[in-house]
């Protein structure tokens, strides 16, 4: 078909179309995060082992596979897989038998603090340390009691918690330390896996994180003895057909995730590759910004670029909520990560250590956050969207 118009016309047709397109781009949602997903045809040979094997669940093949594999990858010498982190959480505190008062962090995901309601046990908030959001190691043992057992610290973003300082006041005391490195997947600290700090570390592996098994997680421990326990715990408690220890759950992760996992590992490198990459331009483009403060990446620290908070100070010239209402209306949905913090919550607000006094840091940290759009395949052009907005505010 031949079209009639002249060169004027076509001129014009070009520019709308351009306009249109130029819409169409602007009008993509951008959110906080989007899973990694291996091409599909990759995963299609691990469903078809399963489908001729018909082994679904209870620590079949692809478990034990994943077990060792993420070991490996890790340097972590045990792991053991589950349904997801909060799970993995609750069983964490069974398996150490933790009893009593709990120092844990505010700011959180409240999956961290859950996790101990969920175990009888009291949470004694402590405040963070505002260089890396972590529980601050000098405000600890002012709230240690007869009645403290454990510190429940998180490695917030992905960055390492004062780990040396937190086991020397633990060795003090006589505590157990229980990490949850929830954001922490493949983080190094000093060179080596930071989830070997702790008597016990606990990942996850949701969707939203940086290593997906669709839902999913893990607790990483020292010793094989300690394994075995756990093992127990997220199988109802059962040694063996006849023999049930203790009364324990089910939290076993299933094979289709447990393959998916495996199929993941080979992407890993490259996923967090191109994080550190977007992490990077981020700094570069947000480091000057009036008002807009960044966490540094602690010394020694090989980081997985899990998050990009940013932090709105009064100096910037919108508030910290009109500037994440300005990007939600151009599309970016960053979030709120941690606001509202915990103890603002109703099973928590009437706790003494959940007042505001007690948690200056936290709960002005809460007010300034905005996570920020970080993902593998975040494009260039969307990420340069995000600061334009940011910048030209
Ligand atoms: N400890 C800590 C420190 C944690 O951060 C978490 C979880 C846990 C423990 C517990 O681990 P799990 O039991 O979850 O394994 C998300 C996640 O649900 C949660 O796993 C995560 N922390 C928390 C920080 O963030 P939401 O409510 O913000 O997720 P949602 O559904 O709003 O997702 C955020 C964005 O991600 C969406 O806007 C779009 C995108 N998305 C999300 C999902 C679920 C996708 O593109 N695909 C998806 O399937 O809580």
């Amino acid at each position: 078909m031949k079209l009639d118009i002249g060169p004027a016309d076509a001129c014009t047709a070009l520019k709308t179309l351009r306009n249109d397109l130029g819409r169409l781009r602007m009008s993509k949602p951008i959110y906080v995060t989007q899973p990694h997903l291996p091409p599909l045809a990759e995963f299609v040979p691990y469903l078809e082992t399963i489908w001729e094997s018909k082994i679904l669940t209870n620590n079949g093949p692809f478990h034990k596979r994943l077990e060792d594999a993420l070991c490996h990858y890790l340097g972590v010498p045990h792991l053991a897989l589950f349904t997801n982190g909060t799970i993995a959480l609750v069983t964490a505190l069974q398996a150490l038998r933790i009893t009593g008062d709990v120092i844990t962090t505010p700011y959180s995901f409240v999956a961290t603090a859950h996790a101990l309601l969920w175990n009888n046990l009291q949470p004694v908030f402590v405040d963070i340390d505002p260089n890396t959001c972590n529980l601050d190691p000098d405000r600890i043992e002012e709230a240690i009691t007869p009645q403290t057992t454990a510190i429940l610290a998180v490695h917030c973003y992905g960055n390492p918690c004062a780990v040396e300082r937190i086991q020397r006041i633990a060795d003090t005391y006589g505590l157990r330390v229980i990490y949850d490195a929830a954001h922490a997947f493949g983080v190094r600290y000093r060179g080596e896996s930071l989830l070997q700090h702790g008597a016990l570390s606990v990942l996850s592996f949701h969707a939203t994180k940086v290593f997906n098994t669709f839902e999913g997680g893990a607790i990483v421990c020292p010793d094989s003895t300690t394994k075995q326990r756990i093992d127990y715990l997220k199988n109802f408690g059962f040694a063996d057909e006849l023999t049930v220890t203790a009364s324990g759950i089910n939290g076993k992760m299933s094979e289709v995730n447990a393959a998916f996992g495996l199929l993941q590992l080979d992407h890993i490198d490259r996923v967090l590759a191109r994080r550190r990459e977007l992490e990077a331009y981020y700094r570069e483009a947000l480091g000057q910004v009036t008002g807009i403060a960044l966490l540094e990446t602690p010394p020694n620290t090989e980081g997985n670029a899990a998050y990009f908070p940013i932090f709105v100070n009064d100096n910037y010239p919108l508030s910290r909520d009109a500037l994440y209402q300005k990007l939600a209306e151009a599309g970016v949905f960053g979030r709120r990560y941690f606001y509202p913090l915990i103890t603002t919550m109703p099973m928590y607000r009437k706790l003494p250590s959940a007042a505001r006094h007690n948690l200056p840091v936290a709960s002005r940290f809460a007010e300034q956050v905005i996570c920020l759009p970080l993902y593998p395949a975040l494009t260039g052009d969307d990420q340069a969207r995000v600061v334009e907005l940011i910048v030209g505010s």
